[in-house]
């Protein structure tokens, strides 16, 4: 609770870089040293990249392979600490497709966030994993509805079917921010995470549903970014400050190394900072609103 920031704490906080430049290299990194299932290391596209095992996901069995169940990817606990909230994980590789479209299906993720283009830099970054319209990964149908180019993003209405059942997914492919650093303008960033979170609220009242899946190459930085801003974004609207260490110390306990460099952390606090003030912009708004009624609607 020491660590809590009142809105003018949190522009402060942006003016003073160096002091979150050191607070963030304080931050325990957390990463996970050995790899848990023997051979999974071929999984891994980052040799220092491998997921914390208490929230490790786990797929089913098939051919008493325990590979078969090894994917690089966590759970990571939301606002309310809920423990499965969110998926964070790593770009998939080309064999490691069927096994991300595997998990998907069986955690009954509604949303994907995809943070990264399949090259940068000409180095391979993430396996194409869409089909053009449709698709066959090992059991999972993937059926390509709609593509709609957004401002910043690319939104993908997905129908998936696997043994009889379908579910609808929506795919959003944010392409503007490279790895190891922040995004130039927190603003396009912002108006996406705002609609995952619109829409992801409007898909758990239709009952229950599994974790928003995000991922970029290695799944720790960019997606630490996605993440922490949503959960910080929730705590301005529903208790007025905002905890970033404290949401950067919760997330890595999860998934290690989550948010890589300083600069991504100082990205984090302003755009909370953005929001924060798109909130305060609003409340008078509505309250300048109400005060106009009073004073035109006569008692
Ligand atoms: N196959 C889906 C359907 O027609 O229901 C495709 C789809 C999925 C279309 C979601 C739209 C969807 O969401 P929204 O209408 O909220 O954008
Ligand atoms: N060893 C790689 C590196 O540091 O370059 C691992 C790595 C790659 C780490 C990308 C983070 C990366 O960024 P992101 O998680 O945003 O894809």
């Amino acid at each position: 609770a020491g660590n809590r920031l009142s809105r003018r704490d949190l522009r402060n906080a942006v003016k003073h870089t160096k002091i979150l430049y050191e607070e963030f290299w304080e931050i325990p990194m957390n990463h996970t040293e050995k790899v848990a299932v023997a051979g999974s290391g071929m999984k891994n596209r980052y040799k220092t990249i491998i997921p914390n095992e208490h929230s490790r996901v786990l797929l089913p069995d098939i051919d008493n392979d325990p590979l078969n169940s090894y994917i690089n990817a966590n759970y990571i606990r939301g606002y309310e600490g809920e423990p499965r909230a969110y998926i964070a994980t790593q770009g998939p590789m080309a064999h490691t497709v069927m096994d991300f479209w595997r998990m998907i299906w069986l955690e009954k993720c509604p949303i994907i966030v995809m943070i990264t283009k399949l090259n940068e830099k000409s180095k391979p970054k993430c396996e194409n994993y869409l089909p053009e319209k449709w698709g066959v990964f090992g059991e999972v149908e993937v059926i390509i509805d709609s593509i709609v180019p957004k401002r910043g993003y690319i939104l993908r209405h997905i129908t998936l079917r696997c043994n009889g059942e379908s579910r609808n997914v929506l795919h959003y492919w944010y392409t503007l921010w490279p790895d190891h650093k922040p995004p130039d303008s927190p603003h396009m960033l912002l108006d996406l995470i705002k609609e995952v979170e619109l829409r992801r609220c409007s898909t758990y009242d239709l009952g229950p549903e599994g974790p928003v899946c995000v991922h970029c190459s290695a799944g720790i930085g960019r997606t630490g970014c996605f993440i922490a801003i949503s959960i910080g974004i929730r705590q301005l609207r529903e208790e007025h400050s905002v905890d970033t260490l404290g949401i950067v110390c919760a997330i890595r306990i999860d998934r290690g190394g989550m948010i890589q460099t300083h600069e991504q952390y100082d990205f984090v606090h302003q755009a909370l900072a953005v929001y924060e003030r798109e909130l305060g912009e609003a409340s008078v708004q509505s309250l300048t609103a109400l005060t106009n009624e009073s004073v035109t609607t006569p008692p």
